[in-house]
């Protein structure tokens, strides 16, 4: 045990911590420039040895910066089910990562009396990495400090982050998830896939199996390449920014065309055909079209949170089977969506605060809890009591003809679904197996309801901390006068809503409008941004209008 702190003290020395940097663990991991990331990587290399160790499970680090810049970097920790790391840790990595170079030992030792963790015991770490340059010498990093505490690490290299989400579960269930191999991944997903698209509707034609792809310059161009001969023809990807030439999240990727509400540069997509588009480390997806007038058409986490949950609670009505389905959004969920929801598919919503682990939570909670926030990052969970009547009702060899299709079905669905985190290339699959059942073309999905006009704004303020938020963000309990403002605003404006949080990722308040004009709701967007800059202590120049 002596000799492994001298090993940290030795090895630390040659990832040395920047003095006075202060880094923060945000909504999903530590993200900065990559020059400043060093240090962390290795500190976390440290952390996941120790959450080993203390869960006796395989843990794992994901290196990537999702839809950041190609400049950043940062590093997402996985526990043993392959959920996101559990918050009471967030404040351990913050504090390792912090610790000047001199702290590092008592910090580590803090942790190690905290948690009361038996040092003796094995420490297992994944490791995986996108393809920013600068991963390949921070994913070392990591490997250093995982053995630094004599930790065993496997290294899976390039992977998606909801790859390595995967292989952690598939290691920690025994292989009962699936074979901790990127090979056994696209063999598990594709398998459910084709057995999925066996089922088509009649009226489903060869020239609905084309689909273009926007990598984004990513990990997800690379993979969905590895993946195609598994799809047997099935599925016809055009893949574009493959990263053969442009740069990675640049004009392209799912958080660009969300946030611009515009195609991605370089994809070529004929008039009613259907793209899509991963993000950085493909674990969001948002879909699109251009229509006979040239107008472009999102269909964003929302819309495929609809379409999900619209074809599980036809097949549970198909396989009379009593379970409990609900869909879990954000506030910054189309109010459009929530309303068709609760009032037309009469299905359950629930509504948590930003950041993909408070709505992976909520989902635990119902039999099937579809959850995707409005930007694309989304997945289903199945409970174990749901995916057993599920398993029951297909092999039981008195179920009725109309029944057993539909538990086979659920069954597939289950299968191609990567129920670890939001996954870009499962989430694909799915909804291209569910075009085809329904055969329903993306003009006939986009008009299940119809957006209301929205807008997100910044504002920067000295400190984002002065707005403190109730209600799953959706009400502002500080500064005084703030909410009060907000809503005497909203009122001017018909079917109109809009809140204000602080950002988790960047330093800026976040201002969302919505209403029933997209004028009007740029007029509110920009009257909410002059209330937060007066109210909230803005900086720099006053917000102007957008027209
Ligand atoms: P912040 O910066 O806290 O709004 C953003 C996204 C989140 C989530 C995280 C992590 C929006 C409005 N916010 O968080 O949904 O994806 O990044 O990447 O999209
Ligand atoms: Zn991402």
């Amino acid at each position: 045990m002596m000799a492994h702190f001298q090993d940290v003290s030795k090895q630390s020395s040659l990832h040395p911590k920047p003095a006075e940097l202060v880094s923060q663990y945000g909504t999903a991991g530590f993200r900065a420039n990559a020059k400043l990331l060093d240090h962390i990587m290795f500190r976390m290399g440290l952390l996941a040895a120790l959450r080993s160790k203390k869960t006796k499970a395989t843990i794992g680090v994901m290196v990537t910066a999702s839809h950041n810049p190609e400049e950043d970097n940062g590093v997402k920790l996985i526990d043993p089910m392959g959920e996101m790391l559990l918050q009471t840790w967030e404040s351990y990595a913050t504090q390792l990562a912090n610790a000047e170079q001199e702290d590092l030992l008592t910090a580590l030792k803090d942790v190690i009396e905290k948690e009361a963790i038996n040092m003796s015991q094995e420490a297992n770490v994944f490791v995986g990495k996108d393809t920013r340059s600068s991963s390949s010498s921070l994913s070392q990093a990591v490997l250093d400090g995982v053995a630094a505490l004599g930790g065993h690490s496997k290294d899976y290299g390039l992977v998606t982050t909801p790859q390595l989400h995967y292989m952690v579960r598939c290691q920690n269930t025994q292989g009962k998830y699936g074979e901790a191999t990127v090979e056994g991944y696209y063999k598990k997903l594709c398998q459910a896939f084709i057995q999925l698209i066996n089922n088509k509707a009649s009226n489903c034609t060869d020239d609905q199996k084309h689909l273009s792809v926007d990598g984004a310059n990513g990990i997800g161009a690379l993979k969905v390449h590895e993946m195609e001969s598994h799809l047997k023809k099935e599925l016809l990807i055009s893949l574009f920014n493959d990263g053969s030439k442009g740069k990675l999240n640049h004009q392209c990727g799912a958080d660009f065309v969300k946030v611009q509400q515009k195609p991605p540069t370089g994809i070529e997509i004929n008039p009613g055909e259907r793209g899509c588009s991963f993000d950085g480390d493909a674990d969001r997806i948002v879909y699109y079209y251009t229509d006979s007038d040239g107008r472009f058409h999102l269909l964003d986490g929302d819309k495929i949170a609809t379409l999900i949950s619209t074809f599980l609670k036809e097949l549970l009505t198909q396989a009379s089977l009593d379970l409990k389905i609900a869909v879990v959004q954000t506030a910054y969920a189309n109010g459009s969506s929530t309303h068709y929801l609760e009032n037309t598919m009469k299905v359950t919503v629930v509504c948590t605060k930003t950041g993909v682990k408070h709505l992976h939570h909520a989902a635990q909670e119902f039999d099937i809890g579809v959850y995707f926030e409005a930007n694309g990052h989304g997945t289903v969970l199945f409970s174990e009591a749901a995916e057993e009547k599920i398993q029951q009702l297909a092999e039981n060899p008195g179920t009725d003809d109309e029944k057993k299709r539909a538990a086979l079905l659920l069954q597939n669905t289950v299968n191609v679904i990567n129920q670890t985190v939001g996954d870009a290339i499962s989430d694909m699959l799915l909804i291209e197996a569910i075009l085809a059942i329904k055969g329903m073309t993306i003009q006939q999905w986009d008009a299940m309801y119809t957006d209301l006009p929205n807008r997100q704004l910044k504002v920067k303020v000295s400190d984002r901390r002065v707005i403190d938020t109730t209600d799953a963000e959706r009400r502002a309990v500080s500064p005084a006068g703030l909410q009060e403002a907000i809503d005497s605003l909203v009122k001017k404006y018909k079917q109109a809503r809009s809140f204000v949080r602080p950002s988790g990722t960047e330093d800026v308040v976040r201002v969302y409008a919505e209403a029933e004009a997209q004028e009007s709701t740029d007029a509110l967007a920009h009257e909410v941004s002059l209330a937060v800059y007066r109210l909230a202590g803005g900086v720099g120049d006053e917000p102007k209008p957008l027209h």
